[in-house]
């Protein structure tokens, strides 16, 4: 029977001071380099789950298309949906590079133990959600992916880069949502106000656990996976997100929020990791409505994976007939 903990594989001495010397200098890691077992698997997971979480992300805002106040609003939310979905697929094309099927990856999200980002675990209550997210958590995705651009793996790297684009896209278009709210009548001000109240600790929380108890960052910072560790991200996004905030006359909801004059920081005050932990544990307000309608949408398109596999295995002796 097979041992239940594995051990870790042993990789070739010469191979592994090879890697970590192109990594050294900056090079860019391709599917069929060599690469540390761990690597790979750091990777499949750290990219699966984000491929999910774009995934995933698209329930919050797909509850408002059909309640988008105008035609306007409608066409860019379900712009920015769509684009969502898009990313996860292209996330999920790269890891597939790392030699994974998809069916297993999606076996791990929907019926296993893969991780999508926190965020997605909370209730888009009102109208101003939509602009509070696009503003704060895809205004934290791209603080986060920015970094993740230079990601030492060429596949994630590159899907970062047009990802990036289309975030910045949808930060502006929901920044400008809460802007307008935020001028409009006392009750559409009080509304984003109290979306606000409810996105900024979450959002922070989209960072990760603080560095101490962060168990992979080592691995990911010492091969140039992550750039960053998840603190100082944290920091950069409150810093960029404070002075938005008070331009158009929101607050953030923490009494504590101080600027250090020393280091120009903007110092928060104690984020709520048992909430976090409990998000992550699957006690989150919406994981179980989320994993269901997941797992609902993946059961019924069963019939258009069979087509399309029937559709291409009938073309596979066309195709090698006329090569
Ligand atoms: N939520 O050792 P750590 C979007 C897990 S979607 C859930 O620090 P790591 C959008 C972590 O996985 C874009 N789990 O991990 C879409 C690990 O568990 P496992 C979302 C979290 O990997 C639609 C454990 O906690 N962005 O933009 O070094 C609409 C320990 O953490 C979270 C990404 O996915 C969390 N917040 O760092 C709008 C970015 N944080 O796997 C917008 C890609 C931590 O060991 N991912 N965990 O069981 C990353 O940058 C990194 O994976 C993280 C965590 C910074 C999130």
């Amino acid at each position: 029977m097979a041992s239940e903990t594995r051990a870790e594989t042993v990789e070739d001495p010469i191979q592994m001071a090879l890697f970590d010397a192109r990594i050294d200098r900056g090079e860019s890691i391709e599917p069929k380099d060599w690469m540390p077992a761990k690597y790979r698997k750091q990777l499949t997971r750290m990219m699966s789950q984000h491929a999910h979480s774009e995934v995933v992300g698209m329930l919050p805002e797909g509850n408002w298309i059909s309640r988008a106040p105008s035609l306007r609003r409608k066409m860019s939310l379900i712009a920015k949906v769509q684009d969502e979905g898009g990313h996860g697929l292209y996330i999920y094309c790269g890891t597939e590079t790392l030699g994974v099927d998809r069916a297993e990856l999606m076996d791990q999200y929907l019926y296993g133990t893969a991780k999508y980002s926190s965020i997605f675990n909370y209730p888009t209550l009102s109208w101003a959600d939509m602009g509070v997210i696009g503003w704060l958590v895809d205004g934290a995705a791209i603080v986060n992916q920015t970094m993740l651009a230079h990601a030492s793996y060429g596949p994630y790297a590159r899907a970062m880069v047009r990802i990036c684009k289309e975030e910045n896209f949808h930060k502006r278009q929901g920044y400008e949502l809460c802007a307008t709210l935020a001028k409009g009548t006392p009750a559409q001000k009080a509304m984003v106000q109290e979306s606000l109240n409810r996105w900024w600790w979450p959002s922070l929380m989209m960072f990760g656990p603080p560095d101490k108890a962060s168990p992979n960052s080592g691995d990911l910072l010492r091969w140039k996976v992550k750039q960053k560790g998840n603190d100082e991200l944290r920091q950069r996004f409150v810093n960029l997100t404070v002075p938005q905030a008070e331009a158009i006359g929101l607050t953030l909801p923490d009494p504590d929020l101080k600027k250090n004059s020393e280091t120009g920081d903007w110092e928060i005050g104690k984020i709520d990791w048992d909430e976090f932990n409990a998000v992550l544990a699957g006690n989150g307000p919406c994981n179980r409505e989320r994993i269901e309608a997941r797992r609902k949408a993946h059961e019924e398109g069963a019939w258009v994976r069979d087509a399309a596999a029937a559709f291409a295995a009938k073309r596979a002796p066309a195709a090698g007939h006329a090569a």
